[in-house]
């Protein structure tokens, strides 16, 4: 199995290149913020309790996300590897990721950390505010809250793996498809 994490700010296109990452690697997609959407869509319990967090820009308690995520990872047994995107988002995310995989005699292999300022992202979340229709996008205020949240609460998973060895930074500015050969090199060099 060849499981990684694409990692980042909130708006540093973690989910534009995770589709183009799945397509070429045959990896299975796994982001945290799709599956709470298909939830709170579908009105169930799990995403009427979702929702109240994402329109205030803060994160959804660990114990929803993590179960969100076990039940994910049994439904696809025997897949070739996992792209994790918005996962995980919370040290205690992390520890729990660790011994899902080990349980499964696997681990992370690379954790790929998209590199994007502030004031971009900012006005990357307004202008995807103006066609996505999603809550947690129409309101500066709440995009500047959750790029505090990500400050306290998931920069320091970087830190997590980084004591594992398993960081790359990768220049998260640039034209889409820039960003996404930077992505293939490092992952190629990683699977050789
Ligand atoms: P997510 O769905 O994970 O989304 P995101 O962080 O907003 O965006 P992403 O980084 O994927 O950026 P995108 O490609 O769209 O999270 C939503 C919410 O769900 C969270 O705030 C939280 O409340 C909750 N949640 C999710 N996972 C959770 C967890 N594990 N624990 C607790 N809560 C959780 O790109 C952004 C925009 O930039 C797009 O408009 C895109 O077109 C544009 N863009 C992309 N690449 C570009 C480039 N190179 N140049 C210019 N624009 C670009």
């Amino acid at each position: 199995m060849f499981n990684l994490i694409l990692f980042g700010p909130p708006g540093s296109g973690k989910g534009t290149q995770s589709d183009k990452l799945v397509e070429k690697y045959g990896l299975i997609h796994l982001s945290t913020g799709n599956l709470l959407r298909k939830e709170i869509a579908d009105k169930t319990p799990l995403g009427l309790e979702a929702k109240s967090f994402i329109d205030k820009g803060q994160l959804v308690p660990d114990e929803v996300v993590i179960g969100m995520v076990d039940s994910y990872f049994d439904l696809h047994k025997g897949a070739p590897g996992f792209l994790f995107d918005g996962y995980p988002r919370t040290v205690a995310q992390a520890a729990a990721l660790d011994n899902l995989l080990e349980l499964k005699k696997t681990e992370i292999e690379l954790v790929l950390f998209l590199q994007v300022d502030e004031d971009e992202l900012i006005k990357r979340l307004v202008h995807r505010g103006k066609t996505s229709g999603r809550s947690d996008d129409t309101d500066e205020q709440v995009q500047r809250k959750r790029q505090e949240v990500y400050r306290k609460e998931t920069l320091p998973v970087a830190a997590f793996y980084t004591r594992q060895n398993k960081v790359v930074n990768i220049e998260g500015v640039g034209t889409v498809n820039e960003i996404f050969e930077s992505l293939c090199e490092v992952i190629d060099k990683k699977r050789k």
